[in-house]
């Protein structure tokens, strides 16, 4: 089980390699280290299993905070209409985005981040993303709002990139032209 302990923070080199592509089919090795990412984000979401295990909650983690700097990433968050997005993919990849982009207007957090870090990030509105689930099966992911967000942040981890390399730090609450504001 994955704990605070084993995230690494903000400093540690490997949070900015380049993670190399999961070999495939994937390794049985490789099915566990992404399903204890997907147990982590689920767990760090129940009120009883994070006091108990001292988990901070996360909507997502790619196994690069884990210190493997491989490509994979669990998502698993509840959207502003009520649905469930829970993933867990290999060698995801944007394979097409919306010009139009958003921002969380309360910005975003980290895991591997201990410190609030104030601005917004303007991401694609829109993403279409592919990879392998956990059972090695193609998936294709159309998504939009918070989903599409929250993958973004775990794709930037698997390419070295922090949420706040994206903040402007002259303007951190810089709003592009149609940049879309959305509450979380
Ligand atoms: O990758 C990570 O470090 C996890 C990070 C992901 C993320 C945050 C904000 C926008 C996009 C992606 C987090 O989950 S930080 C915690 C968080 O945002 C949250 C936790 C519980 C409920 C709601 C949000
Ligand atoms: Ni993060």
């Amino acid at each position: 089980m994955i704990k605070m302990e084993d995230i690494i923070r903000d400093g540690h080199p490997a949070l900015r390699e380049v993670a190399k592509e999961v070999s495939l089919p994937p390794s049985s090795e490789d099915k566990k280290i992404l399903s204890d990412l997907l147990q982590y984000v689920t767990n760090s979401q129940n009120p009883e299993i994070a006091q108990k295990y001292g988990l901070r909650p996360g909507i997502g983690i790619a196994a690069p905070q884990i210190n493997i700097s491989k490509r994979m990433f669990a998502v698993h968050l509840e959207d502003g209409q009520g649905n469930l997005h829970s993933y867990a993919l290999f060698n995801p990849k944007i394979v097409s985005h919306s010009v139009e982009k958003s921002f969380l207007t309360s910005g975003e957090g980290c895991l591997s981040v201990d410190r609030n870090v104030p601005g917004y990030v303007h991401r694609y509105s829109r993403v279409t993303v592919t990879g392998l689930d956990l059972e090695g099966s193609p998936v294709k992911l159309r998504l939009k709002g918070l989903a599409a967000i929250a993958v973004q942040h775990e794709i930037d981890h698997l390419n070295g990139i922090m949420f706040y390399d994206h903040i402007n730090l002259k303007d951190p609450y810089n709003e592009p032209p149609g940049s879309i504001p959305l509450e979380r």
